[in-house]
């Protein structure tokens, strides 16, 4: 794990880190190192068709600075976080169209090479439809990739607002690279998204499936994926009690061990090979609550890819 694997790193691209940009836990140099790193996080703070409250651009910055809080140590799994090697890459400077931003999130992972590499790449958001063009080079590297989402919102719009490359159209834009696509925590989906996809209908686990039946749900998921599995976490996912600081917060949402339960059980189960989680928006001020946990959530995929022996 120690050799530099990463060959392809775009030219110049380490210099361009921020100076003040946050680190992921504040580990020791050279426990984050992106040459020899296993895990790679990503920052895309990119909110170019956000529709309702803002601030998601923010959220790569924020998550990683709350980060600082933690602790080195996964208390579930008692996992030494100094040992896994975590590096945060340069962020991927906002494009100016939908259309750009996901030429850029795709060439710039191209040039990265994750999946070659034996990396796992985190992305962290910014909005939603960062996730496409991740799932692009994934799937081109992955033959039968599957996709698991946690999302409040089932984003399958063929274009939202004009566009595309919306982020409410971001597992829409998932389905032209991959049609396994399994969607839990959805509780809001429009008649057109229903009417437009008769078959995710079986895809798709809702909260309400999940409080009165997680073993049957967790066995449909299994069932719905393949082998490989990216997986994408909208922030909305959690109930907005828990995750406020959010650009569509939807009530009725699942809980902490809800999610990181089916996490766990999944990267037990399959071969995960990179996530993304999205659409934090910081509250500012003493309302850290929702990028904690978002730290807090990228800890538990580190930790539950480190241990296959967990399911
Ligand atoms: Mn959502």
């Amino acid at each position: 794990m120690n050799q530099p694997i990463l060959n392809h790193l775009p030219k110049n691209s380490l210099k361009d880190i921020p100076k003040d940009f946050p680190k992921f836990l504040c580990l020791p140099k050279e426990q984050c190192d992106p040459k020899t790193a296993m895990y790679q996080i990503l920052p895309v703070p990119y909110e170019g068709t956000v529709c309702f409250l803002d601030g998601t651009a923010k959220g790569p910055a924020a998550i990683l600075a709350v980060s600082d809080q933690m602790e080195h140590f996964d208390e579930e799994l008692l996992i030494d976080f100094t040992q896994c090697g975590i590096a945060v890459l340069p962020p991927i400077p906002p494009a100016d169209t939908p259309e750009e931003e996901f030429e850029r999130i795709y060439s710039t992972v191209k040039q990265y090479d994750f999946f070659r590499a034996k990396r796992f790449p985190i992305l962290l958001g910014g909005e939603h439809s960062i996730t496409p063009p991740m799932v692009r080079a994934a799937s081109e590297f992955c033959e039968n990739l599957s996709v698991l989402q946690f999302d409040a919102h089932a984003d399958l719009r063929e274009s939202y607002t004009g566009g595309r490359y919306s982020h409410a159209s971001a597992m829409r834009r998932v389905l032209d690279w991959t049609p396994h696509l399994v969607q839990v925590g959805i509780r809001s989906f429009s008649e057109e998204e229903y009417r437009d996809h008769p078959e995710r209908i079986h895809r798709i686990l809702t909260p309400k499936m999940l409080a009165e039946d997680p073993n049957d749900c967790f066995e449909r998921i299994l069932y719905c994926l393949t082998e490989h599995v990216y997986i994408t976490i909208d922030i909305d996912v959690f109930d907005p009690a828990l995750a406020p600081g959010t650009g569509t917060p939807e009530p009725g949402g699942l809980d902490w061990r809800q999610v990181t339960g089916l996490l766990r059980k999944v990267c037990a189960a399959k071969n995960v090979i990179g996530a993304d989680l999205v659409e934090t928006a910081p509250l500012g001020g003493h309302n850290v609550v929702t990028e904690f946990l978002a730290a807090r959530l990228v800890s538990k995929i580190i930790a539950y890819t480190q241990d296959k022996s967990s399911y």
